[in-house]
């Protein structure tokens, strides 16, 4: 594989497809940011948002963890709400919260207001630098989008939440209203997405990081049909479709069905136990604790021995945290981690062995 004149290093996209990989691929979840202090300094002159819709700058952005840490992925430098403001709800990054709507959605008529956007119109700065990025870059491009659930949450509670009260009263008291809330944003993100990749991303990676607070059954009813939906229209393109939240330890079974080809995984959940819940025919993805990177080098070390030791007892592993880095992160634990990812020997994945068979 190529991009431009360069040789790109296919681990990710391998493992992604559960092939023979000559070392176990590695990126993490949030890896352009704060930790980084020439991210820092980007930030005293612009805002997220500013970096997001001034390609250069951005494609840089995105490009800077690949050449700090030899990452075998990069992913796109945006966020999940750039395309929420889209839709036409505006909204701030606000620091120290997260993203807060300018007036929440709760309304039959807000909902009916939801524009299913068109990617090259409205947003043609991403499409943009992804372009120039799928011509530069080293190592595949990440395309990603917020899940259908995490972006409701946000969009209708205001802002960051703990129990996510009205979107799941939405969510119980009016299916109805729910589910035209949930057709619009997955038939968005899933075209979004599909711009992404048309314009060089090659894999995409659906970011539903508060999915994991529904029961299982609420999942099934009310968010599981959307994701399968969009994940089926996606499929058509052919490149990886990496689902992932937190705490979805009892929704992995569910991930795999809905057609995700890899499984993102928090770390509450042993990647052995996980893959025991998805099964042979997809990847797995994760799942070191991010809060681990603030322990001292050898006592890191043994927990991301123990997290490759589980993910690699079968084919189709790719090495990560469970979530997002801290913005606290000491970028030399994040180089190390990836040094010691890459001189791992991954046997199962290269010899297809059995646990068994290695001991
Ligand atoms: O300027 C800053 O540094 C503020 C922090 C920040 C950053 C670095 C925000 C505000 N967004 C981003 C970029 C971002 N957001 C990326 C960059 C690409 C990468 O290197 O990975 C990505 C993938 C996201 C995705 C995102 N935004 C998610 C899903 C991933 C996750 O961590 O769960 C979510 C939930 C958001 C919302 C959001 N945006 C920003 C913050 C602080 C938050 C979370 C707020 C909350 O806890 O609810």
């Amino acid at each position: 594989m190529r991009n431009g004149d360069f040789a790109v290093n296919n681990r990710f996209l391998r493992a992604c497809r559960r092939e023979p990989v000559d070392r176990v691929p590695v990126w993490f979840m949030r890896q352009a940011g704060r930790y980084d202090p020439e991210y820092r300094h980007i930030r005293e002159t612009y805002t997220l948002l500013d970096i997001c819709r001034e390609p250069e700058l951005c494609a840089r952005v995105t490009r800077m963890p690949v050449d700090k840490l030899g990452v075998d992925a990069a992913i796109l430098f945006s966020d999940i709400m750039v395309p929420v403001g889209a839709m036409g709800m505006s909204f701030s990054l606000q620091e120290h919260v997260g993203p807060v709507m300018e007036r929440p959605l709760r309304t039959e008529e807000d909902i009916a207001s939801l524009r299913v956007f068109e990617p090259e119109e409205e947003l043609p700065f991403v499409l943009e630098t992804i372009r120039h990025l799928a011509n530069t870059l080293p190592v595949p491009l990440i395309g990603f989008a917020g899940g259908p659930f995490t972006l409701a949450s946000y969009m209708v509670e205001g802002g960051p939440s703990r129990d996510y009260v009205h979107t799941k009263v939405l969510m119980l008291a009016r299916p109805d209203l729910w589910g035209r809330l949930m057709s619009k944003l997955s038939q968005a993100m899933a075209r979004y997405l599909r711009a992404q990749v048309q314009a060089g991303a090659s894999a995409v990676q659906i970011f539903d990081s508060w999915v994991g607070s529904l029961s299982v059954h609420a999942f099934r009813a009310h968010v599981k049909p959307y994701i399968q939906a969009m994940l089926a229209d996606l499929a058509q393109l052919g490149v990886p479709l990496i689902y992932f939240g937190v705490h979805t330890g009892e929704l992995l079974a569910d991930f795999a069905e809905a057609g995700a080809t890899v499984v993102g995984v928090d770390w509450r959940t042993p990647l052995d136990r996980a893959r025991q819940r998805v099964g042979t025919s997809v990847a797995l993805q994760g799942n070191l604790d991010p809060v681990s990177l603030f322990a001292p080098p050898d006592v890191l070390r043994r927990e991301v021995e123990t997290v490759l030791w589980l993910g690699t007892e079968s084919p189709g592993y790719i090495f990560n945290l469970g979530h997002g880095v801290k913005p606290t992160t000491d970028l030399a634990q994040l180089q190390r981690v990836v040094e010691w990812v890459h001189t791992f020997e991954p046997k199962a994945q290269t010899a297809h062995c059995t646990k068994e068979e290695r001991a």
